[in-house]
């Protein structure tokens, strides 16, 4: 029987944390009498976190691996964790215990029975750092909000919930785990909502997001505005500043020629206006041209979803 419940976590060294952490989901998981499955993604972890993968799925089934060669980021282990996941409600969390497992049985409700396609936790008390971490996520979050018209507090939350439909029809890449809901939004999903989530501080290890996401933050911000609106058309972007950087050079040309030929004005080139004119018309091709060609290598780069795995485990 297909689980009701797919657990996807990815990790990155975090072999102390992994054995309490699967046994809490396991014992909220008995206690509501969900079919479950846990999914570790190990994303080229350093420590023994693959070994405690495989001892803790060979003692339970619905306890699932899948290993990276090397390290290929957050997204990335996402992707795979969600092409897996046979639930009718899909779960992400961190592999920390940053997260509480508690929480699972109001979101799988909040999904399966109030119907919401996304449920994106928040972490409203939030037990780390202030100044590296707080206060670069409230900024963050809030032009993520301006961007995409969501109405969210905490947009990259490990905590989230999904309908199956979701996980299915969103691509996650890149560096997009960030902006899942907005992705979710984009591929046509509207009821997506939020719920407070406890949050714990760290109990082993340490955290491996640390001080660059002030300037990963920032530019996130750029990419995310960028993206949302045209990772998809390039050309709308570019061809736009260079249609009208064309076509504003070429009026300003137009204008001199005029000048030039029916009023006499003898020279052309000595004009500062001319240089303006000409550059603009040679900066509008280039932009143009620059759209043209990423509208054509966003169609046809097909491989950036491939990442090498190493070993699946209680997995096809
Ligand atoms: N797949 C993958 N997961 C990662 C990576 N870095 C961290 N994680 C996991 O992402 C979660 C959150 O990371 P953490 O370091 O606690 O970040 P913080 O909670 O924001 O301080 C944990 O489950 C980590 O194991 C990575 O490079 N790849
Ligand atoms: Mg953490």
């Amino acid at each position: 029987m297909a689980p009701n419940i797919s657990l996807v976590i990815s990790l990155l060294n975090e072999e102390e944390s992994l054995p309490e952490l699967t046994d809490w989901i396991v014992k909220v998981c008995d206690k509501n009498n969900f079919m479950y499955e846990i999914i570790l993604i190990d994303d080229g972890s350093t420590d023994t976190s693959w070994d405690v993968i495989k001892k803790i799925s060979s003692e339970n089934n619905n306890v699932k691996g899948i290993k990276f060669m090397k390290n290929y980021g957050k997204s990335a282990a996402i992707y795979e964790g969600f092409a897996a996941a046979k639930g009718d409600v899909v779960i992400t969390m961190d592999a920390d215990l940053q997260d509480n497992p508690e929480e699972i049985p109001e979101l799988y409700e909040m999904i399966m029975k109030d119907g919401f396609d996304m449920v994106s936790g928040w972490k409203k008390k939030r037990y780390d750092p202030i100044l590296s971490k707080n206060l670069p996520s409230k900024l963050f979050n809030f032009t993520a909000r301006m961007v995409s018209g969501l109405k969210l507090h905490d947009f990259n939350c490990g905590l989230k919930a999904y309908s199956n439909k979701v996980v299915k029809n969103i691509e996650v890449y890149g560096e997009m785990h960030r902006y899942i809901p907005i992705l979710a939004k984009r591929a046509g999903f509207k009821k997506i909502g939020e719920k407070i989530v406890k949050h714990q501080e760290r109990k082993y290890g340490k955290s491996k997001f640390g001080l660059e996401r002030f300037i990963n933050g920032f530019l996130d911000l750029l990419s995310i505005t960028f993206i949302t609106r045209f990772a998809k058309r390039p050309m709308h972007f570019f061809g736009t500043i260079g249609s009208i950087s064309f076509f504003g050079g070429l009026l300003i040309l137009l204008y001199l020629s005029i000048e030039k030929i029916f009023f006499g004005q003898h020279s052309m080139t000595s004009r500062p206006l001319f240089f303006l004119g000409f550059l603009a018309v040679i900066f509008g091709t280039q932009l143009f041209l620059t759209g043209l060609l990423a509208d054509l290598v966003s169609r046809t780069s097909q491989d950036r979803n491939k990442y090498n795995v190493d070993e699946k485990i209680n997995l096809k």
